[in-house]
C-alpha cells in the first residue's frame, strides 16, 4: 500500500476530488498554506493499493494545472528585514506537488 500526498492550487482541488472519488479512491482533503507564497493551497491524503500509483498520478498530473503567479513586494514579510521583497517576483506554481510514501501497515477499525 502506498500513501500519496498531493499539494494541488486550490483552483484544482474541487474537480481533482471529484474525479478522484468517481475513480474510487478514497480521499482527505485538507486545507494548507505555502511556505513561500504564504497562500492557501490545498494538501490530499490518498492511500491506495500499490498497482493503483499510476492511475492516481495521472488523475493529478491531468487535472492540476501549473499557473504563474507574482509575489507582491512586501507580501512575504515576517517582520524581519531580510525577508523584504523589494519588486515583484512571478513565480509559476503546480500543477502539483507529489510525495509517494510506503505504508508500513493501515487499520481500519
Ligand atoms: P509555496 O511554498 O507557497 O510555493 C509556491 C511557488 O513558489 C512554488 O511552486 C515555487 O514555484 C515557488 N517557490 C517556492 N519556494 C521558493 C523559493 N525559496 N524561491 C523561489 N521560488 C520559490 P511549487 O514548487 O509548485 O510549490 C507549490 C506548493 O507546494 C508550495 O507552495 C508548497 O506549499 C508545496 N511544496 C512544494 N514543494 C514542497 C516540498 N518539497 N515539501 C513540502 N511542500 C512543498
Amino acid at each position: 500500500m502506498k500513501l500519496v500526498i498531493a499539494i494541488v492550487q486550490d483552483k484544482d482541488s474541487n474537480q481533482l476530488q471529484g474525479t478522484l472519488v468517481d475513480a474510487g479512491f478514497q480521499v482527505t482533503k485538507m486545507a494548507s498554506t505555502g511556505g513561500f507564497l504564504r497562500s492557501g493551497n490545498t494538501t490530499f491524503m490518498i492511500g491506495t493499493a500499490d498497482t493503483r500509483v499510476d492511475e492516481l498520478l495521472t488523475i493529478i498530473h491531468d487535472q492540476c494545472k501549473s499557473r504563474r503567479q507574482v509575489v507582491s513586494p512586501m507580501s512575504s514579510l515576517d517582520g524581519n528585514s531580510e525577508g523584504y521583497m523589494m519588486h515583484p517576483v512571478e513565480v509559476e506554481v503546480g500543477g502539483a506537488n507529489v510525495f509517494v510514501m510506503d505504508v508500513d501497515r493501515f487499520e481500519h477499525f
